[in-house]
């Protein structure tokens, strides 16, 4: 399939454009979305402020990531939210490759019902993950349904017909989008250039009648009579009436309408933040945002739970105990509490909390229980820790035993290397095993752990850049601090190495100013080294303190800036990771070029190709002022190294190209300077290094997952196709998820050489499945011999048919005020009793949004669904809006006010006009059917083809398409 078609299609992509830039006056999909979100957050965190009592300041204009995060007093997690912002980003960008040809994904061809059915059953979605608190299937979500959003302005004659305000209706099913063109009414005229301007007929403008432009990129033909939506990709543009109707860029045929298409866009994007922020509440949308009081950093533990493990519970209990009294309100203070414990043959539930004292009482409630044989699921339980925390956290794994279901090992690989989690695992001798009745065959196996069940720990660890450390359970206490160290909010790595067999070898690194708390941690037996401090002081002076335990060392350093070196003379195996903390630190994202018509870049999600070129995205966190200045691939096992080009993308991000991605697996080290000052002497070198080790790979692995979400009891079926571009044979295939969900799948595909197969993969929910579920699914290929594999990571989100689009009314049962001209010495008291009709989900959540009075809800006796709510202020708070929420998340709001008008002379206080205003948003009711869009789906490499056949040239990538 690999053919010289799709060479030649790369090859022609090529010339598309980077996906990252902004160009010129004209704004992306990803600045619009990035300004939303930055606006949106601002006002969370002010209102929060407020509602705190406290001040809040404006950060100055543009908002920055980094502004915005110092702003609401979380500068802490800005390097999360900035991560946040570009899973969205990424998601709204991967529309316009994965769903090229879908109209309603681009509101096209007048598909409005289609395009306001993706944005809204969207929305159900990610409201439902929010109420899970599963935020990364929110993100992901959200990503894809602000495209089509943000492109109804673009493609559209929304702006044209002179509208000042988005569309609300959009976010709302079941309301009319507005008066949509008749499929045989005419809407445009023949125009070429800037006659366009002018190409809308009057009748449809003067009627404020919606239209949209037609596109195909491979068809001239469409609907008599109608506007193309224009621009070099559409073969519409050239058929009656010529020419098109879009605002994608400043050189549009609309382009003189871009920036407040763009704007309105902004608006839009706003507006549906705040619908999903009035769903979710305010803190659960800011850490849905990556933003959080404290640290950004999620405290997670996978602890297992059988028979012999009551010391090494007891001893997570002492550790979590003095994390939460030290941190719980500090910048420290862990964002979220996982656990999962895990059994033989139970693992899980996996339990995430914000509440601290939540936590507690649920390790309090462990015990120590069952297990049968010697092996337990540690995988299984490491597999829900890993898909059930944030992006870049920290995983100690607690256990005794080797893990039974070994099966999941590339899983757990996938998921670590996707996530770039660090996994630690804290191994107990089991020499003191007694408490199970065993056979004397088991007793016998019992003395240690093999050194193959441990070296599979090792593996994982070593691949996270986390450690494995080996001690007894009367040891383990005194290990534990290496979790109150990496649960610090800032830690960076600085270098990480693994060497087995060990090797005599030299390492160096940079120390910059910005680092505190120098850390070295090294595993493994009579590891011995020489340490030189900048100023050429050798092992001893420069060490403040030194622990050794089993097989690991923590040495602490004065923290000195410079270069240091650690000269390691060990034979024996060994680990070597330098750390310490930082505000500056990077994210990065291999990329690849698109293979959808806009070209551009795409992220890889998963394994990059091995053996070829490549691309890198890096962007600096928690400077503006830092440059990036060398980027090196290292290999994590040896000492070989691909340095590559940085260009400057403006802004924090660089854009890295490789002549080769290492075929062994490697990771990534980048060297900048942050210049902290103008002088040239203040600048400041700095090295920081990804913990988690990459591996490269010849097979690829794709799927569609256009289809995100799973309908409980209801099969969906999940295609996907593997790749290589090496030799052929029978390449195992794996398909695993972390909810232990029904999937059937191959257990093998037969490829040809360079050749790929395709497939599909099974998952079923069971019927009972709570809406906001999220499961993820990691298919796997393995080439022949085991050699090589690669994996997709693809997330679902459980979600029962919504029927409930309407949201919950007030009604005004009473409102008492005796204001007078002295505010502060009276008060207004009012009743309401808010109810979500018959067919409704019911009131799930009254809040206040505005006013300081104190509030009451109970639930109203005998009456359906029924919350009342009384409500009393103060009169010099004069307005109240109530947001009301149902269980599905539709959001309503009802305001009243008693104002004082009209007094004029101060004396006559009796004599005061209070208005009472009840208002109460509705939404224009009417029964549009909706129905699904009409796909025109092809193959990458199909349209790839009329490309090469038309002998089009790709014209510079268009900013909203
Ligand atoms: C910023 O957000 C607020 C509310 O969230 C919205 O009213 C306003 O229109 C937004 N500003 C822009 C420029 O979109
Ligand atoms: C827990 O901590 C207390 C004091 O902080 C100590 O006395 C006790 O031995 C510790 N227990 C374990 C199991 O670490
Ligand atoms: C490490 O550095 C020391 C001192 O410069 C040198 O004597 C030694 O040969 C080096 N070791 C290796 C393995 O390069
Ligand atoms: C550095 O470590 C010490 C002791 O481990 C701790 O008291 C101190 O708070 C740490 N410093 C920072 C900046 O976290
Ligand atoms: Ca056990
Ligand atoms: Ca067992
Ligand atoms: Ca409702």
């Amino acid at each position: 399939m690999m053919s010289w078609l799709a060479a030649l299609c790369l090859l022609l992509l090529q010339t598309g454009a980077l996906g990252f830039e902004i160009r010129g006056e004209s704004l992306t999909h990803q600045v619009i979305t990035e300004r939303a979100i930055l606006n949106t957050t601002v006002q969370v965190c002010r209102d929060l402020a407020k509602a705190e009592g406290k001040d809040f300041t404006f950060p100055p204009q543009p908002f920055t990531a980094e502004s915005v995060a110092v702003a609401c007093e979380a500068s802490k997690s800005s390097r999360s939210f900035q991560q946040s912002i570009r899973s969205i980003q990424k998601m709204n960008k991967r529309v316009d490759l994965r769903h090229a040809f879908d109209i309603s994904y681009h509101f096209d061809d007048e598909a409005f019902a289609g395009g306001r059915d993706i944005i809204t059953s969207g929305l159900s979605a990610i409201k439902a993950s929010n109420q899970q608190e599963n935020f990364e299937a929110a993100r992901e979500k959200l990503g894809e349904i602000l495209h089509p959003l943000q492109d109804f302005y673009s493609h559209s004659n929304w702006v044209e017909l002179e509208n000042k305000l988005p569309n609300s209706n959009l976010i709302r099913s079941g309301t009319s989008i507005g008066n949509i063109a008749d499929e045989s009414r005419e809407t445009c005229r023949n125009c070429d250039g800037e006659d366009c301007r002018n190409n809308i007929l009057e009748d449809i403008l003067r009627e404020n009648i919606l239209t949209s432009g037609y596109f195909s990129i491979l068809f001239s033909s469409k609907q008599k009579g109608k506007c193309s939506h224009g621009g070099k990709f559409d073969r519409t543009r050239k058929t009656e009436p010529t020419g098109g109707i879009n605002k994608d860029n400043v050189n549009s045929n609309h382009g003189h309408l871009h920036t407040k298409a763009a704007n309105m866009a902004i608006a839009a994007t706003s507006q549906l933040l705040e619908d999903i922020r009035g769903a979710a509440g305010d803190r659960p949308f800011l850490q849905m945002m990556g933003l959080s009081k404290g640290s950004s950093k999620a405290l997670c533990f996978a602890i297992d739970t059988t028979g012999s493990m009551s010391d090494d519970i007891a001893a997570v209990r002492n550790v979590t105990s003095s994390i939460i009294n030290s941190k719980v309100g500090t910048e420290d203070e862990p964002s979220v509490y996982i656990l999962v414990p895990f059994n033989d043959p139970d693992f899980g539930p996996l339990m995430r909390t914000t509440d601290p004292q939540l936590f507690k009482n649920a390790i309090n409630s462990l015990t120590a229980t069952g297990g049968g044989d010697l092996e337990e699921m540690s995988l299984s339980g490491l597999q829900l820790a890993l898909t059930g925390s944030p992006p870049n956290s920290e995983i100690f794994v607690f256990t005794d035993a080797p893990a039974k279901d070994t099966h999941l090992r590339s899983t757990v690989l996938a998921l670590i290397e996707q996530k770039k989690t660090v996994v630690n695992f804290m191994i107990t001798s089991i020499l003191s095993r007694r408490r199970r009745q065993i056979d004397n065959d088991q007793q016998q196996k019992l003395t240690r752990m093999v050194a193959s069940d441990v070296q599979l720990y090792r593996d994982l660890a070593q691949a996270s850049g986390g450690q494995a450390i080996e001690v007894t359970k009367s040891e383990l206490p005194e290990v534990t601090s290496i979790i109150t160290e990496s649960s610090s909010s800032s830690l960076v790595t600085l270098l990480q190495a693994a060497r087995n067999p060990g090797k005599a070898e030299n390492f160096t690194f940079t120390v910059d100013v910005t680092i505190r708390n120098l850390t070295i941690y090294i595993t493994g037996t009579a590891v011995t080294f020489t340490l030189v401090s900048p100023s050429g002081n050798m092992t001893g002076s420069s060490i403040t303190a030194s622990q050794s335990v089993g097989n690991f060392q923590t040495l602490q350093l004065k923290t000195q800036a410079g270069l240091w070196e650690i000269r390691m003379a060990s034979t024996n195996p060994y680990t070597l990771k330098v750390v310490g903390q930082s505000g500056i630190d990077f994210l990065f994202d291999f990329l690849e070029v698109s293979q959808g018509p806009f070209g551009g870049f795409d992220v890889i999600d998963n394994r990059p190709r091995a053996g070829v070129n490549g691309s890198l995205m890096v962007t600096v966190t928690g400077s503006d002022s830092a440059t990036v200045t060398e980027v090196t691939l290292v290999e994590s096992l040896g000492s070989g190294e691909v340095n590559g080009s940085v260009e400057a993308q403006g802004g924090r991000d660089f854009l890295v190209h490789f002549d080769r991605i290492p075929s062994q697996e490697f990771v990534v080290l980048i060297k900048g300077q942050n210049s902290n000052g103008s002088s040239k002497a203040s600048s400041v070198l700095f090295q920081r290094q990804s913990p988690t080790s990459i591996r490269a790979s010849t097979l690829t692995v794709t799927a569609d997952d256009s289809n995100n979400v799973l309908v409980p009891g209801t099969p969906l079926s999940v295609p996907f196709s593997v790749m290589t571009s090496g030799a052929g044979g029978t390449f195992n295939i794996q398909a695993n998820n972390d909810q232990g969900f029904a999937s059937s799948f191959p257990s093998s595909l037969i490829l040809e050489t360079g050749g790929s197969a395709n497939s599909t993969v099974n998952l079923t929910a069971p019927l009972n499945t709570a809406s906001g579920t999220d499961v993820t699914l990691t298919i796997e290929a393995e080439a022949p011999g085991g050699t090589d594999t690669n994996y997709i990571v693809l997330r679902f989100t459980v979600l029962e048919t919504v029927t409930d689009f309407t949201q919950p009314v007030c009604q005004l049962l009473s409102l008492q005020s005796n204001c007078s001209n002295n505010c502060s010495s009276s008060m207004w008291e009012l009743s309401v009793q808010v109810t979500d009709g018959a067919e409704g989900t019911g009131v799930d959540r009254v809040s206040l949004r505005q006013g300081n009075g104190a509030l009451n809800t109970s639930l109203a006796a005998g009456s359906e669904n029924g919350t009342l709510v009384s409500y009393r202020a103060s009169c010099c708070s004069p307005d109240v809006e109530l947001l009301v929420v149902d269980r599905v998340g539709n959001v309503g709001s009802c305001s009243y006010s008693v104002r004082e008008t009209t007094t004029n002379s101060p004396q006559t206080t009796a004599i005061t006009n209070t208005t009472i205003t009840n208002t109460t948003t509705t939404t224009p009711q009417s029964t549009t059917a909706v129905t699904s869009s009409s796909t025109r789906a092809f193959q990458p490499f199909l349209f790839c083809l009329s490309i090469v056949i038309l002998g089009l040239s790709l014209p510079p990538e268009m900013e909203m398409h």
